[in-house]
């Protein structure tokens, strides 16, 4: 059989050799008629091909053929590379295909929005006020066409990424792969976001974390564990960057001396996943700047660690009014993102050391200053992407700290009582894998990076 040819490795190098390529109809276009051209799509690229009339090969019924293709049809193009002299606008690709055989695989009926219209960026919706504007729920609604854009191609590819790197990185630093459940009986992050249910009689909550099992799992002596799976908030509120089911990238690890050996980890996954996307995602992150414009992130080799006082002092000279034992806002987290770019060059830093009271049960107390805490948040651009800390690994400590925060101690003793028997000091941080996405690309919207965002308002598809 014949040999396909991707329409992303069509180039100059091909010119006069016969290809086969498989894609999508992304429009077609008559000229008079006894020519028609068609862009083909497949995956993050297009190529321009064109029938034209030819007396041995391409007849007229082919060529209104081809121009009777409704967009989005599956086709299947036998055709000649050919190299034009001029830029060609409407492809990703700068050679054409002259089309000797074209089959259509699959035909589509109209969508009920165009990919045309899907892939505008909104410097162009402005500029010609006419074109239609595909809003957020339509699009949503339509997921299937939506991810269909270039855009979208590029996030979900990028997203694919993230996720591969995460567990090359922890599998080449001795971690193991774990899978812990999603059904438990009681809250593990405290607070009311929790969806509850009826477990066969019994009272369960879907899990808002693997918080205590994967705590439970380094009890159990896997020493460094890793998971990676869907996690449950039930959020009241709608915001941009909450969704009420996201996916988890988690990670716990023993620790010798100092919760630093954990954000050591943090800092050289990071840079390592920044480092993989800026290499080998280059065609995605294009074709998502095409659509949505962003700036490169900029992180250093070795990321920046401030304290949380730290912080706070700089958001107090520039006049932010902040409570230094308080959590920050959304507001003052921006602002010192601002800050930390212009004074220390950098959009990824490492805040950490901050105060106990708003802090999850579990976090240990820093030894030195118990209003504070041995915990870390992470920030991409002024938000948040992830939390972690060192744990408390004493039961009684536990359970005192526990009962603290209001949480019922009994649903959660199988937890405690795993650190009975021998627990060794431990820290680790949890991930939210859209947030890092939507942060790197500079998207405006967390439902931009959920294949099938589940938000207070949407459940299908
Ligand atoms: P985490 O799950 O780590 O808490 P988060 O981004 O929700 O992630 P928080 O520390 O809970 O961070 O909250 C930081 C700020 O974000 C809060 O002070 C509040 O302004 C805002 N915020 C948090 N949760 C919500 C929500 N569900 N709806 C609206 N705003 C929220
Ligand atoms: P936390 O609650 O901060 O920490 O969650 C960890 C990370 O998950 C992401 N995240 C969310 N993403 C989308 N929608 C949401 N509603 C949402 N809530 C949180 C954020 C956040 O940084 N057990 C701890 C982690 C740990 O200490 O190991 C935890 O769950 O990116």
């Amino acid at each position: 059989g014949r040999e396909w040819t991707e329409v992303g490795a069509l180039n100059g190098s091909l010119k006069d050799q016969e290809v086969l390529i498989r894609g999508r109809v992304h429009t077609t276009r008559p000229v008079g008629n006894k020519l028609a051209f068609v862009v083909v799509r497949e995956r993050v690229s297009t190529v321009q091909c064109l029938a034209t009339v030819k007396p041995d090969s391409v007849s007229k019924e082919m060529v209104r053929f081809v121009r009777s293709l409704s967009n989005e049809s599956i086709v299947d193009v036998i055709g000649v590379v050919s190299v034009p002299d001029v830029e060609i606008k409407g492809a990703t690709q700068q050679v054409e295909v002259q089309i000797k055989k074209l089959y259509c695989v699959s035909r589509a009926a109209k969508t009920p929005i165009t990919i045309e219209d899907a892939s505008r960026s909104e410097a162009e919706i402005e500029k010609a006020s006419k074109l239609p504007r595909v809003n957020q729920d339509t699009r949503l609604n339509n997921r299937v066409i939506d991810i269909r854009t270039l855009a979208n191609q590029g996030i979900f590819r990028i997203q694919s990424q993230v996720g591969n790197i995460f567990r090359q990185f922890l599998l080449s630093e001795n971690f193991v792969e774990i899978h812990t459940p999603k059904l438990i009986a009681g809250s593990s992050e405290g607070g009311s976001a929790v969806f509850r249910l009826d477990y066969k009689g019994q009272s369960a909550c879907l899990a808002q974390s693997p918080q205590l099992h994967k705590q439970m799992s380094i009890c159990g002596d896997f020493g460094r564990v890793f998971e990676t799976g869907p996690v449950f908030r039930a959020e009241d509120s709608y915001t941009h960057r909450h969704l009420c089911e996201f996916t988890g990238l988690d990670v716990e690890m023993e620790i010798k001396k100092h919760y630093s050996e954990v954000m050591d980890i943090v800092d050289c996954l990071f840079v390592t996943i920044f480092d993989s996307l800026n290499n080998v995602c280059k065609k995605e992150l294009e074709a998502v700047a095409k659509q949505y414009p962003f700036e490169p992130l900029k992180y250093k080799p070795k990321t920046l660690r401030l304290t949380f006082e730290e912080g706070v002092q700089m958001l107090k000279d520039a006049g932010v009014e902040i409570d230094p034992l308080g959590d920050l806002n959304t507001e003052s987290e921006r602002k010192l993102g601002q800050l930390v770019l212009e004074k220390y060059g950098t959009e990824f830093y490492i805040l950490h050391r901050y105060p106990l009271a708003v802090r999850p049960f579990y976090t240990m107390p820093c030894h030195d200053n118990s209003l504070y805490s041995n915990s870390f948040d992470v920030f991409i651009r002024g938000e948040e992407i992830i939390s972690g800390a060192q744990r408390i690994h004493i039961p009684e400590f536990l359970a005192e700290r526990a009962q603290a925060c209001g949480i019922d101690v009994k649903t959660i003793s199988t937890y405690i009582d795993s650190f009975r028997y021998g627990a060794p000091p431990h820290g680790g941080f949890g991930v939210g894998l859209e947030r890092v996405v939507m942060l790197f690309c500079g998207l405006n919207n967390i439902r931009k990076t959920s294949l099938y965002p589940r938000d207070p308002l949407r459940i299908a598809p």
